[in-house]
C-alpha cells in the first residue's frame, strides 16, 4: 500500500473511532428513568396522608385540569410500586429519581407528627430498588406541599425555608442511611410561577412579579439550609449527595441584537436559582437585581418586589451543590423587547418568546423538538459555574399515547446524541441522565390528556397495568450497550 493510502486509512479508523466514542456514554455514567410522588402514587388518603395543594385543586378547582382528572389513583404506584422497580430492572436502569410526597410523611406538613405508613411505604420502594441493583435519587419537593403549610401562605412564606428543612431532617434520619443522592427542589422556576396566576399551577395564585420573588427567595435559602444541616448533622456518617433540579427552555437570540434578551432569560429563569448556589459570587445575578429593582421603583413601589438575600444569606448559600440537576425539554427564539403585564417577572426580562413553526411538534403546546438547544444549555451552566458535575434529572416528550412512539424514539436518540457530544466533544461534566418519564402518568394541568411515559399504562383499567413502548425497549437497548445504536447515527 502506498504510503498515502495507509494515512487515508489510519484517519479514517481514528475518525471512525473518535465517531463512535462520541455516541458512548462514559465509564460511570449513570442512566435511568424519573417520576414524581403526585403524579404516579394514588393513594391520596391512605393510612394518614394529610392533604397537599394538588389534591386541593383538583378536588376544589377541577376546572383547571383540562381533563378534569387528578391524581387520587393516577399509576396507583402506592400499591404497585414492585411493578414499577420491575420496569427499571428489565430496562437495566441504574438509577431511578423519585420524589417523595411531604404530606405522606408529615399530614400537618410540620415535623410533630411523622405518619410511620409513609416512612414504610418509602422503605418498601427504596429496599425494593437497592435489592435490584437500582440506586434511588430521590426528590424531596415535587410540587405537592402539604395543604396545612399553603394554608400559612405557601412559599411566600420564609417561615417555609425552616419547615422545608425540618422535613428534610427527617428524610436524612429515615432514608440517609440508604439514599445518596438527594434533590432538594423540583423546577422551583415552575412552582414560583403557582403564585403568578390563578389559572397556573396549584396552588394557583395569582401574584406576578411578586408570589415569583417571595418564592424564589424561600426556595433558596430553604435549599441552603438542607444543604449546611446536612453537612452539620449527617454527611460525615451518611456520604451523601444534594443538589437540586432547574429547569429551563434554551434562548436563542433571533439576531444579534438578541443575544443580551436571550442572555436575560437565560438569568431570570435559571440563573434567578443557580446564580445563588453555583456560582463563586453568589447572590442573584445582578441583571435580575437591577432590572428588578428599576421597574418597582417606576411602577410606584416603595420597596423593590425582589426581596433580598441578606449577605449573611448570600455566603451562607454559595457552593451548596454537590452536583446540578437539570430539566431539560425544549428551546424558545428570543427578542429583545417588552411584553408581559405591569407588573410581571416577564415584563422584568424583557425578552419575547416564541418558537420556530419547523421544529417538530408534540402533544404539548410550549414543547417542540430542539435536540441541539441541550448542547447549548449543558455548555452555557458549564461556562456560568465552573463545570459543576450535572445530572440531566428529566427529559422527555408528549404524545397522545400508543405503543409505536416513533417521535418518543426520535426525541431521546437524537437529545442523547447532542448531550454526548457536550460530554465528549465540549467537555460538559455531564455524569447521569434519567429520562422523563417511567410510565404515562399525571400531567398536572394536562391531566391524563399528554403522555410522557416510555411506558404505556392503561388508566381505565383498575389493576393500571404498565406495558413497554417503542422508547422503552429503545432506551434498553441503550441502557445494556451504553451507546447509541448504528442505526440512529447519521
Ligand atoms: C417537568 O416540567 C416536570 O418536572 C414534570 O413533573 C412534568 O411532568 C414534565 O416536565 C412534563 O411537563 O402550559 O405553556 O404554561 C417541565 C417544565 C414548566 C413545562 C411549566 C411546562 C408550563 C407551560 N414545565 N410549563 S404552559
Amino acid at each position: 500500500m502506498k504510503f498515502q493510502t495507509v494515512c487515508i486509512v489510519i484517519l479514517v479508523t481514528i475518525g471512525f473511532a473518535a465517531a463512535q466514542n462520541n455516541t458512548t456514554f462514559p465509564d460511570g455514567f449513570l442512566l435511568g428513568a424519573a417520576t414524581a410522588s403526585y403524579q404516579i402514587e394514588g393513594g391520596w388518603n391512605a393510612d394518614g396522608k394529610g392533604v397537599n395543594i394538588w389534591d386541593t385543586l383538583t378536588h376544589e378547582r377541577s376546572y383547571l385540569v383540562v381533563d378534569r382528572s387528578n391524581g387520587d389513583v393516577a399509576d396507583d404506584s402506592y400499591n404497585l410500586y414492585m411493578e414499577d422497580v420491575k420496569l427499571l430492572k428489565n430496562m437495566g436502569a441504574q438509577l431511578y429519581r423519585f420524589s417523595i410526597s411531604w404530606a405522606r410523611i408529615l399530614p400537618e406538613g410540620h415535623d410533630y407528627k411523622v405518619n410511620q405508613a409513609g416512612i414504610d411505604y418509602y422503605n418498601r420502594l427504596i429496599n425494593a430498588l437497592l435489592d435490584n441493583g437500582i440506586e434511588p435519587m430521590v426528590t424531596m419537593y415535587h410540587w405537592d406541599l402539604p395543604q396545612k403549610l399553603q394554608d400559612l401562605g405557601g412559599w411566600p412564606n420564609r417561615e417555609l425555608a425552616t419547615y422545608a428543612e425540618n422535613y428534610a431532617r427527617v428524610l436524612f434520619k429515615n432514608f440517609g442511611d440508604r439514599v445518596k443522592l438527594w434533590i432538594t427542589f423540583n423546577e422551583p422556576r415552575t412552582f414560583m410561577d403557582a403564585y403568578t396566576s390563578d389559572t397556573g399551577m396549584a396552588p394557583s395564585i395569582n401574584a406576578p412579579g411578586i408570589g415569583d420573588y417571595l418564592t424564589a427567595r424561600t426556595v433558596i435559602l430553604a435549599h441552603a439550609n438542607i444543604y449546611r444541616m446536612y453537612e452539620r448533622e449527617f454527611k460525615q456518617q451518611q456520604q451523601g449527595k444534594i443538589g437540586i433540579s432547574l429547569d429551563n427552555a434554551w434562548c436563542e437570540p433571533i439576531s444579534t441584537n438578541d443575544v443580551d434578551a436571550c442572555e436575560r432569560f437565560q438569568e431570570f429563569n435559571l440563573g434567578i436559582f443557580a446564580h445563588p448556589i453555583f456560582s463563586k459570587e453568589g447572590n442573584y445575578p445582578s441583571v435580575v437585581i437591577e432590572r428588578v429593582d428599576a421597574n418597582s421603583k417606576a411602577e410606584g413601589f416603595t420597596t423593590s418586589r425582589l426581596p433580598k438575600l441578606t449577605s449573611e444569606e448570600v455566603n451562607n448559600t454559595i457552593g451548596t451543590y454537590d452536583f446540578f440537576g437539570l430539566n431539560f425539554y425544549t428551546a424558545n427564539l428570543g427578542k429583545d423587547g417588552v411584553e408581559g403585564g405591569i407588573p410581571s417577572r416577564g415584563r422584568d426580562t424583557g425578552a419575547i418568546l416564541s418558537q420556530d413553526p419547523s421544529w417538530p411538534e408534540s402533544a404539548s403546546s410550549w414543547l417542540r423538538v430542539v435536540p441541539w438547544a441541550i448542547r447549548k444549555q449543558l455548555n452555557w451552566i458549564a461556562n456560568a459555574y465552573g463545570n459543576p458535575p450535572i445530572y440531566v434529572t428529566e427529559n422527555g416528550y408528549s404524545d397522545y399515547g400508543g405503543l409505536n412512539d416513533t417521535s418518543r424514539v426520535f426525541y431521546y436518540t437524537e437529545y442523547m446524541k447532542e448531550m454526548l457530544k457536550a460530554i465528549h466533544i465540549d467537555g460538559v461534566n455531564v455524569v447521569g441522565y434519567t429520562a422523563w418519564s417511567l410510565l404515562d402518568n399525571f400531567e398536572w394541568l394536562r391531566g391524563y390528556t399528554e403522555r410522557f411515559g416510555i411506558h404505556d399504562v392503561n388508566f381505565n383499567d383498575p389493576s393500571r397495568p404498565r406495558t413497554p413502548k417503542e422508547s422503552a425497549k429503545v432506551l434498553t437497548e441503550i441502557f445494556n450497550t451504553r451507546k447509541i445504536p448504528d442505526r440512529f447515527l447519521d
